[in-house]
């Protein structure tokens, strides 16, 4: 019988409210020993779901809190046992003491992820969803949360459960027809079997080709910005985080390093690089700079790059523009320092450009646009809310699956062994077991839920 664990499931500060949380079979006599109710019903005859006021006792049978007590009894609860939720008042000590109190009525100190953990292997959540609990806490966009509770609601296992019932029916089959080679099996048909592997690759290969968009949304588009020096790239990067993160000066070659950092632009995660200015200098450090420019532009997705509105592209604006346009990365150009330009150009050389914004970084004007343009070219196209991988592991499983799908509907067409196809639609089942955890090893599940902070 699993032991009964408790953690203070808010965060580290001072705050209005915080709260620590118990599950296993004993939670509910666990929280009875260190808390007393107003009105004098004994805890473990509380109601499920009820919000009790009542005092909280430290080690010393002091009272240290006046708070609140929801009992849930199993299995419906979140992690399937027995669970107590104590809302205190958001003091760091008060919770500490009353978790140490807890601890001595014989709890013991939840580690990371072990209340999902036990939801998991209570049956309660499958491996996908668990996951997305993590990523609902992670997300950094508005898009990504979305699509996190989306997955939480059983999004991917929906998609995928679908196409293991449809191999399962195909592994039957053979099954029958290997082990009883004499029988009158129906007259096993091929076509049907070739249909059923065929849409199971499509859907298999739709649902893998959602991963490229949905890392971008987790972590984040690569974005170079790039230009020759003192066009205002440092600048561009500030405005666009709000404040003055890379140093801005007068002197051309001021950033030497890169200098990354996460940003919401337009809905659109981005990893914003800032880089030194791209120049022939004789400068040891800044020429380190300029290469780890071309090396964070050959690596991004998307490429800022920044030139001077007012004035036509010099040979040094040119190389930039070409750097961008051979990269085959999405690219917009931003023509900079708008507020001290006497006209705006719009140079030749940027017209393959996925779009051209001007811009002032000094005053702002121009930014919303910018934000904008980069929204419009990575907005996720509306997919239903978590239909779009965004975990390495389940796009692994997904691709492997693909890759068995396609090896078992060649040994079909080819009109292989039944046992040739059954292997490989056998694969191809375990590694969508692996989206729900159906298939994973121990070690795999342990490394999981090793992400998730105490106390989830
Ligand atoms: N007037 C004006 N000056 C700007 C603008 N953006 C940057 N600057 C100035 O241009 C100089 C170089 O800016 P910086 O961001 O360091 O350029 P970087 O070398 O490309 O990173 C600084 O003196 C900035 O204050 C702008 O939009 N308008
Ligand atoms: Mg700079």
């Amino acid at each position: 019988m699993p032991d009964t664990i408790a953690a203070i499931a808010t965060g580290g500060g001072v705050s209005a409210i915080g709260i620590i949380r118990l599950s296993g079979e004993d939670a509910i006599k666990t929280v009875s020993r260190v808390f007393k109710t107003q009105n004098g019903t004994p805890v473990e005859e509380l109601p499920d779901r009820k919000l009790v006021l009542g005092k909280l006792y430290d080690r010393k049978g002091r009272v240290i809190d006046s708070c609140l007590l929801t009992v849930s009894r199993a299995p419906g609860t979140y992690t399937g046992e027995n669970t107590a939720e104590l809302q205190c008042h958001g003091s760091p000590l008060v919770l500490a003491e009353g978790l140490l109190a807890l601890f001595e009525a014989g709890a013991r100190q939840a580690g990371p992820g072990e209340f999902t953990k036990r939801a998991f292997l209570n049956g309660r959540m499958d491996l996908s969803q668990a996951e997305a609990v993590v990523d609902i806490i992670d997300a950094e966009t508005a898009e990504a949360a979305v699509n996190a509770a989306g997955q939480l609601g059983g999004a991917v296992t929906r998609k995928t459960g679908g196409i293991y019932d449809a191999l399962k029916g195909v592994c039957a089959h053979f099954h029958a027809l290997i082990d009883y080679p004499d029988d009158e099996i129906e007259e096993f048909d091929t076509g049907e079997c070739l249909k059923t592997l065929s849409r199971a690759e499509e859907e298999l290969s739709a649902l893998s080709e959602t991963f490229s968009r949905g890392r971008f949304m987790r972590e984040g588009v690569p974005t170079a910005i790039i230009g020759k020096p003192n066009v205002g790239k440092s600048s561009l990067l500030n405005a666009l985080l709000g404040y003055e993160r890379a140093i801005v000066t007068a002197i051309p070659g001021t950033t030497r390093d890169t200098v990354e950092e996460r940003c919401s632009v337009g809905g659109v995660l981005l990893r914003l690089i800032d880089t030194a200015g791209l120049r022939d200098t004789t400068d040891e450090v800044e020429k380190i700079g300029i290469e780890r420019a071309l090396s964070a532009a050959k690596n991004a997705e998307l490429i800022i790059t920044v030139t001077e509105a007012g004035e036509e592209p010099d040979a040094e604006d040119a190389a930039v523009f070409e750097a961008a346009a051979a990269s085959g990365r999405k690219w917009l150009s931003v023509r900079n320092k708008t507020d001290i330009a006497e006209k705006l150009i719009s140079p030749r050389e940027t017209e393959n450009a996925d779009g051209e914004v001007f811009v002032s970084a000094k005053t702002g004007q121009g930014i919303d646009e910018l934000c904008e343009k980069t929204g419009e070219l990575f907005k996720v196209s509306p997919a239903p809310a978590g239909e779009i991988l965004t975990n390495v592991r389940q796009a692994d499983a997904v691709k492997r699956a693909l890759s068995s799908v396609r090896e078992a509907k060649q040994a079909a067409q080819e009109g292989f062994t039944p046992d040739a196809v059954l292997t490989d639609a056998e694969d191809a089942m375990r590694a969508l077991g692996e989206l729900t955890g159906q298939s994973v090893r121990e070690d795999v599940v342990r490394e999981i839920f090793s992400r998730f902070c105490v106390g989830k």
